[in-house]
């Protein structure tokens, strides 16, 4: 009996030494999620050491939000860029910071209106009308979302309590760049072999996304620069963070930085000067490897640059992305009349397409020569397009070729009239 009581006890006595040792409950896997984040304010400490051309930080955040917030009062983040700075030396600052933060068990919730995606453009046309924005989400689906969202919002910086348990995640920089199931080693071959990039894991600090399509919080797999790291007589250039998602779509940060030897005491710090700069020049060097989408698909990450941002830089909100391009390059053989020029996404186009018959189908009318791309944000599996002009085969002829941007490249052509379309389906 008293063995049993002493048992009992000892089960007792253990609860709640667990409880007082981790007061949030279970690290890790085993608690359930707490919510979706929170501001804290805190004091951060910042320890930089410079030691054989390495620049090595220590971020100490110290906060009696967080505390109240998850229970845990410090954390603690280290990362490390070769800056090729040579000499010894180091330095500890300490400010006052608010931050938004999740624990690790946590997943952002996002806010605002969903997926929205802008779509399509003329180039060429003699005549243009019908409508070139028909919609470029997919009618079945996009696949995984976060409130509507195809693409994470933000990418984030990881800092982990004193006994690496907990782990919390600061939201960063806005996700401005996105590549709908590219190869990263295609993009990034690319873009290093042709295009002057490099690799720059050396020169680059770590920064995370939540997947909320199967990974949840991971890292990026590559990391790319243009313009040298911290040389002082060329302080400018691109740098990107690729991260590839679960189901095989890309969220990207890119931005365009300076290299600034005065910052942090004389130990030096990229500073951020353009998010769009970054997205220009990077969809500039991708227009040869695949059709760029610029300022496409809304993710409701703007930034303003009147000063209540840290980084004190604006961006508009909307990333560039490479989607599913389907690409018209049409034009009249023996058609002298102007047309109506219909297209169909995964249906069939019906006869007759245009107004007042029809909505969402008539693209474009035009009388001569033209080149249209729509942009498509689709989920994995099969899906068809068909085209046509509104003339008759063989007397009131245009000649077509679609062609589709996946990850080959499908082209078809031939002779289109209203009764005669060209249809082709290809895989996501
Ligand atoms: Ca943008």
């Amino acid at each position: 009996m008293q063995s049993k009581f002493r048992l009992i006890l000892m089960t007792v006595l253990l609860a709640i030494l667990s409880v007082t040792l981790s007061p949030t409950g279970a690290a890790g896997q085993t608690s359930k999620p707490m919510g979706h984040g929170t501001w804290v304010s805190g004091t951060l400490k910042t320890d930089l050491l410079q030691s054989n051309g390495w620049l090595n930080t220590t971020l100490t955040f110290t906060s009696n939000d967080l505390k109240k917030a998850y229970g845990t009062s410090t954390v603690v983040g280290k990362d490390s860029m070769f800056t090729n700075v040579t000499g010894t030396k180091s330095n500890s600052t300490a400010q006052s910071v608010i931050w938004f933060i999740l624990r690790q068990d946590e997943t952002p919730l996002l806010s605002g209106t969903a997926g929205q995606a802008a779509s399509g453009t003329v180039t060429g046309a003699s005549t243009s009308g019908g409508n070139s924005t028909l919609p470029a989400l997919s009618t079945s689906g996009p696949g995984a979302t976060q409130n509507g969202f195809i693409y994470p919002q933000w990418t984030y910086q990881k800092l982990c309590d004193i006994f690496g348990n907990n782990c919390y995640y600061q939201q960063s920089d806005p996700v401005n760049f996105a590549f709908e199931y590219k190869p990263l080693d295609t993009v990034s071959n690319y873009l290093i072999n042709n295009k002057g990039w490099y690799d720059s894991w050396w020169c680059s600090n770590t920064e995370y996304i939540y997947d909320f399509s199967g990974y949840g919080w991971k890292t990026y797999d590559k990391t790319l620069a243009k313009g040298t790291c911290s040389a002082i007589w060329s302080p400018y250039r691109d740098h990107v963070r690729l991260f590839v998602m679960a189901n095989g779509r890309i969220a990207a940060g890119a931005h365009y930085e300076q290299w600034d030897p005065l910052c942090n005491y004389g130990f030096g710090c990229h500073r951020i000067r353009s998010w769009e700069q970054a997205e220009q020049d990077l969809g500039n060097d991708l227009t040869g490897l695949y059709p760029v989408a610029f300022d496409n698909y809304w993710l409701n990450n703007q930034k303003d640059s009147n000063g209540n941002d840290p980084q004190g830089v604006a961006h508009d909100g909307y990333a560039t992305t490479v989607p599913t391009s389907v690409v018209v390059n049409s034009h009249p053989t023996t058609d002298t009349y102007c047309r109506s020029h219909g297209l169909a996404v995964d249906s069939a186009l019906p006869v007759p397409w245009w107004p007042p018959y029809q909505s969402g189908y008539e693209f474009l009318v035009s009388c001569g020569s033209f080149t249209y791309t729509r942009y498509l944000y689709l989920d994995h599996g099969t899906h068809s397009v068909e085209e046509a002009a509104s003339g008759f085969v063989p007397n009131y002829a245009w000649h077509s070729t679609v062609t589709i941007y996946v990850v080959a490249t499908i082209s078809i052509s031939g002779d289109v009239g209203r009764y005669n379309h060209l249809a082709v389906s290809f895989n996501v």
